[in-house]
């Protein structure tokens, strides 16, 4: 049997080495990831700061076969190792795996794709809310108001003005198994949802929340504490989508999203109208999970 600390295999099979920024967010949910796929596994990635940060060639951090096709196209390779592997006869974990930018907008068609055509795959998405790996552009998984490069604070607009696309309900809209959200600062709950993903017999979606320094700027130290306070605020909510029924993470003494916002240099630029209309987002949003919880099943599943 495998040595376990905090419940997670010791092995690393995504390992030292890589050059992500210290206090990579990111990084830790590879690592997570992988502990939970093990070694029998095949990882399909998209471009994107994980990819790059560990391949640089001849080097790599992955002790498992991987593969980088482009930004758009991990879904579909993805698609054609399992249907490659099946004709053999063979069990082999794939796992896609796509930044926001690769999965909430380039990649978006061909996720859709594979979900659709019922492929045995597990597509992670790591959430760090933009294209931090070109420079801190703006995506469809940036909140709204942040400031990125291309949604710049300033006298015309204060940051981004639209708010995160609901990608987890898109996808569970395709009649999917399993669809689960995450974060780095709940490791175990991670790993049980990526071992459940791969155990499902079709496609299954995971998306982890992973905050990433070099563009929410705060301090490298406080990536853990910063996730911390998005789960307890709600901005993050945490659920699984298992056969059409939500189940939520309870979250006992919901705090404001004040410190979570604080925190953060993307952020500084809020004035307390935009901040009350950020609570509130996050309130409703709240209120809305919560009441889809007493429903039962909300999502039909056609996989
Ligand atoms: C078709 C295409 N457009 C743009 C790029 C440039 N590009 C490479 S990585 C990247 C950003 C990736 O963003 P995301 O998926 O969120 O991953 P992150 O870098 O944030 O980890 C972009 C725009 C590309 N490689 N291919
Ligand atoms: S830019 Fe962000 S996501 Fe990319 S390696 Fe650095 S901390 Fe990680
Ligand atoms: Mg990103």
């Amino acid at each position: 049997m495998a040595e376990m600390i905090l419940g997670l295999p010791k092995e690393e099979l995504f390992c030292s080495g890589h050059t992500s920024c210290s206090g990579c967010g990111p990084a830790l949910a590879m690592r997570y990831a992988l502990k939970a796929a093990g070694k029998n596994t095949v990882v399909v990635h998209a471009t994107g700061c994980m990819e790059v940060v560990s391949s640089a060639y001849p080097l790599s951090a992955w002790k498992v076969p991987w593969i980088h096709g482009t930004f758009e196209n991990a879904p579909a390779i993805a698609s054609g190792i399992e249907r490659a592997f099946k004709s053999k006869g063979k069990k082999v974990n794939i796992l896609a795996i796509g930044g926001d930018g690769a999965t909430f907008d380039i990649g978006l068609g061909a996720l859709s794709g594979m979900i659709e055509r019922g492929h045995k795959v597990c597509y992670i998405c790591y959430d760090n809310e933009a294209y931090m790996n070109t420079g801190k552009q703006r995506s469809s998984a940036s909140p709204l108001f942040a400031n990125t490069t291309t949604t710049p604070f300033g006298k015309k607009i204060h940051g981004k003005l639209e708010p995160k696309k609901p990608l987890p309900f898109i996808v569970a809209a395709h009649g999917v198994k399993y669809v689960a959200t995450a974060s780095i600062a709940n490791p175990q709950d991670f790993y049980n949802k990526v071992k459940k993903g791969l155990a499902i017999d079709g496609p299954s979606f995971i998306h982890v929340f992973a905050p990433c320094q070099f563009g929410w700027k705060f301090p490298t130290d406080k990536t853990i504490e910063i996730t911390g306070q998005a789960i307890k605020s709600c901005v993050a909510p945490i659920y699984e989508i298992e056969n059409g029924i939500l189940k939520l993470n309870k979250v006992d003494n919901k705090i404001k999203i004040d410190n979570y916002l604080n925190m953060q240099g993307r952020y500084k630029h809020l004035n307390k109208e935009e901040v009350f209309q950020l609570q509130q987002f996050v309130d409703d949003r709240w209120k809305f999970l919560t009441e889809l919880e007493t429903k039962g099943k909300v999502f039909d599943v056609v996989q």
